[in-house]
């Protein structure tokens, strides 16, 4: 048998670990999808679209460490393009691969269909370019593995998206085989002068300290530091606190975890622990106007010691040529113990009071329910909106994740991602808290976790509206149209599934409505929660109104 383009690229896909890649099909990539079939080591998962498409890929790469999406040219990988921006900003390694125009009508003159209508191919590639860290067409055979092991290496090395286009009459073109995959894997090496001048440097600033603490940002998974970061903290001994993007990657269980800092809707005394610190250390954090509560929680100057994926900056000066576990691990070894910080505050574990069992459902009922279920193999998924606060306000056991989109932010991101996340991690019981408003954008991928049987559990918050909008501005444009979101998983079975679809209107429904969705082993529940529209999280409201003056902001005069 031949060996071809689309074989190597395949071999490469499962090299670095991948047990599935999402597609949808187009006449611009059926005969790759042919060649990626004859992997036996990968599975071909297909979506209802896209974007979803993208967004499978997305969970799957939070979940399994890299993805594949495999769509048509234009149509298909445009609408992907809005995921993979999204896989940009979350960090995190997703192959998008687009099949393209036949190699001898580039330059021909050719109007083509899918495309706009004009004879020049390259727009695709040229618009990803700005949504990932490198892309390549392939037009001929000869330069595919080259292109492949650079967009791949690339992707595994940045934590960030990457783009590939294949000629739909390249893909089943003989090709040499690959070698062993280390050499994607493997780093540049490490500048042991410049990691020792920043550890020397970071151990003078904390000498000079008495109150240090730590905040655990965001990055901290895409740079591959979550233990390093606890071992930190260990040797510190200081109290620790996690930024809201960063909820679950430090254990809360730790002696000195303290709970979430994020400005005023900091968990109770975390505002003090970071803000009356004389040393903090920030572990790739990202600081914008959410994270920030509108420009007003923002640790820097010169009592911040800033550990970047691969930068460190500290008393003035800046440093890199490292990793940041190596950073991290280094400093582990040298750093003083700092444990002041950790003696004068304690954590407050979130409870909520249980309600009445035949009570109208409330917010903070749904969320008890929720955080109770939880446990060490629970990854949770929170939508934009008020999930976010939902989830930020739970006790996680150890082992236990939160998986957000808080960089992104694109409604409708929770129901492929989870999908994505299910395929890649089938071990682990996957719990979706989404809105209304955010369901209606991609509700149609819970009809894939019913065909491959996968036992999603959605909290579907039927508030009628996008709530979190209606705190930072109201309008008309807020109110969206009702559905019977539970009513929904009759169409997805269409006779030969195993969704199951259960509304809750008091806590004792929703109570039963958890059993019987952690009985159902072979498809997806949706619980649909029905909320007051007032109804929400305190923070929500508090932080929404700094973010909305923000936003306010008048233009500066000129
Ligand atoms: C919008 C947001 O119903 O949740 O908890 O009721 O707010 P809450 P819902 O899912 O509503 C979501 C809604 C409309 N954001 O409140 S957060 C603007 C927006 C976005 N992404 C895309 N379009 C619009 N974030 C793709």
């Amino acid at each position: 048998m031949t060996y071809t383009v689309g074989m190597y690229l395949a071999d490469r896909l499962a090299q670095i670990g991948l047990k599935h890649h999402f597609a949808v099909a187009g006449d611009y990539n059926l005969v790759l999808l042919d060649q990626l079939l004859l992997n036996k080591d990968m599975q071909q998962i297909y979506c209802c679209n896209e974007l979803n498409c993208g967004f499978s890929a997305e969970g799957y790469a939070r979940a399994h460490g890299a993805a594949a999406a495999v769509v048509t040219f234009s149509v298909g990988a445009i609408s992907a393009m809005n995921a993979i921006g999204g896989a940009y900003a979350e960090n995190l390694p997703v192959i998008l691969i687009s099949g393209s125009p036949n190699s001898n009508d580039y330059g021909s003159g050719h109007i083509l269909h899918h495309t706009i209508g004009t004879t020049d191919y390259g727009y695709q590639l040229e618009m990803v370019r700005h949504v990932t860290c490198a892309a390549e067409s392939i037009t001929d055979a000869a330069s595919a593995p080259a292109k492949i092991d650079h967009v791949i290496r690339s992707a595994l090395r940045e934590s960030k998206p990457v783009y590939l286009e294949i000629a739909c009459n390249v893909s089943a073109q003989e090709c040499v085989r690959p070698g062993p995959v280390s050499s994607l894997l493997s780093h540049p090496s490490t500048d042991t002068v410049s990691l020792n001048a920043a550890v020397d440097a970071a151990v003078t600033f904390l000498e000079k300290a008495e109150r240090t603490a730590m905040l655990v940002g965001s990055k901290l998974r895409a740079a591959h530091a979550l233990k390093e970061t606890e071992a930190l903290a260990d040797k510190l001994g200081c109290g620790v606190a996690i930024m809201a993007a960063a909820k679950s990657f430090f254990p809360e269980d730790h002696a000195g975890f303290r709970g979430l800092y994020w400005g005023e809707v900091s968990a109770p005394g975390v505002q003090d622990l970071i803000e009356k610190a004389d040393a903090v250390i920030c572990v790739a954090p990202v600081f914008n106007d959410y994270s920030t509560v509108g420009w007003t929680a923002w640790p820097k100057g010169d009592k911040v010691l800033l550990a970047e994926t691969n930068r460190v900056t500290v008393a003035g000066q800046t440093f890199e040529g490292f990793t940041l576990p190596e950073f991290l691990t280094a400093l582990a070894k040298k750093a003083p113990a700092r444990p002041l910080s950790a003696k004068e505050t304690t954590y407050v574990k979130p409870e909520i009071a249980p309600a009445q069992a035949d009570a109208k459902l409330t917010n903070d009922e749904m969320a008890r329910q929720i955080n109770a279920m939880l446990t060490s193999d629970t990854t949770l998924v929170a939508e934009t909106g008020d999930s976010w606060f939902n989830a930020m306000r739970m006790h996680l056991p150890r082992g236990a994740r939160v998986e957000s989109e808080m960089q992104w932010g694109h409604i409708g991101w929770s129901v492929p991602s989870s999908f994505g996340n299910a395929m890649g991690s089938q071990d682990r019981q996957h719990v979706v808290m989404v809105g209304d408003g955010s369901f209606q954008l991609t509700a149609q991928e819970v009809a894939q976790m019913v065909r491959y049987e996968l036992p999603v559990i959605i909290f579907l918050v039927n508030n009628r509206g996008y709530v979190i909008e209606i705190a930072i501005h109201d309008g008309p444009y807020n109110y969206i149209k009702n559905w019977d979101y539970a009513g929904l998983m009759e169409v997805f079975n269409a006779g030969e599934g195993h969704g199951l679809g259960l509304h809750a209107k008091t806590p004792a429904e929703l109570e039963d409505a958890i059993k019987q969705a952690q009985a159902n082993r072979r498809g997806p529940t949706i619980i649909e929660c029905h909320i007051d529209r007032s109804d929400c999280t305190d923070t929500l409201v508090k932080w929404g109104k700094r973010v909305a003056s923000a936003n306010a902001r008048k233009p500066q005069a000129v």
